[in-house]
């Protein structure tokens, strides 16, 4: 197609940029972590979202030097951060199902020069479909070579709670689906108090994702989730204005 034809140029013509979302702990107000995000800077359509052309990157295989990119990039940046200060990569099911991933990302840390310990990978419940075993030593590899793996968008699709005693998790992310009708729903207030409570149960650390206001900022806050993330915060920013927001000169 048309777009796909554009989708491999771009990545030749170096179009596709990262902005980092900063997670802070609710305890200290600090930053801890930011997420990478990738985002097409096309040169008609201006800047494109990755829900637009993810999929068709999964779709036509250019997710493996898409995401080969992005975790290159995102660890190349995270290096010159301040010590205390991880990054979390989305990875494609895709990318999951290559059996040279645990490789790839030890190597990528190598060459970058960032400590595994600051590298966290989020992962959708889509991958765990693939079998369980596989998935288990997959995931095992990863733990092994020292990096973070975050549940990402907990609550949808086709959760399983023994999926979270099963694999060695790290990071729980609570979906912002639960955190949008916060503080006055009670269902999603119970939800959302339920997955915190499993998560510090279960030794993980949680992030409650898409908290938009201080109203939703103060519930979780008060039922002692691990770090917040949202617009509250902070949108993504761009390497250089995140590096600012760090600073506090946003
Ligand atoms: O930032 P936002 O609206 O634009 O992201 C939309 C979706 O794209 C989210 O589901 C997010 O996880 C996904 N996404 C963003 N960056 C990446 C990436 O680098 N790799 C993958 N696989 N997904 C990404
Ligand atoms: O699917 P994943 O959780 O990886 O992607 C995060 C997505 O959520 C990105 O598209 C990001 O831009 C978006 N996002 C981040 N914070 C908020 C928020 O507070 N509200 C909404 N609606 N979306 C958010
Ligand atoms: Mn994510
Ligand atoms: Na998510």
């Amino acid at each position: 197609s048309r777009m796909e034809a554009d989708l491999r140029r771009a990545l030749g013509a170096g179009e596709f940029e990262l902005h980092f979302q900063p997670l802070v702990d609710v305890r200290t107000g600090a930053v801890t972590a930011a997420e990478a995000l990738v985002r097409w800077r096309h040169p008609e359509q201006g800047l494109v979202s990755p829900a637009d052309f993810i999929p068709l990157a999964e779709e036509t295989g250019l997710i493996a030097p898409l995401g080969a990119w992005v975790l290159h990039t995102a660890c190349l940046q995270a290096a010159s951060w301040p010590s205390d200060i991880k990054v979390a990569v989305n990875l494609s099911p895709v990318q999951f199902r290559d059996d040279g991933l645990p490789q790839a990302v030890a190597d990528t840390l190598r060459a970058t020069g960032l400590e595994a310990g600051r590298l966290e990978l989020e992962i959708t419940e889509g991958v765990l479909l693939d079998g369980e075993e596989r998935t288990l030593a997959m995931l095992t590899k990863l733990r092994g070579i020292g990096v973070g793996l975050a549940m990402d968008d907990f609550g949808t699709g086709y959760s399983s709670l023994s999926y979270l005693r099963r694999f060695p998790f790290s990071k729980i992310k609570i979906d912002r689906s639960f955190v949008s009708l916060l503080p006055d729903d009670a269902e999603s207030a119970a939800i959302v108090r339920a997955i915190i409570t499993m998560g510090a149960g279960l030794g993980m650390a949680t992030t409650v994702e898409g908290v938009e206001t201080a109203e939703q900022y103060a519930f979780v806050a008060a039922e002692r989730c691990g770090q917040v993330q949202g617009y509250h915060v902070s949108r993504p920013l761009p390497a250089a204005a995140f590096l600012g927001f760090l600073s506090g000169l946003e």
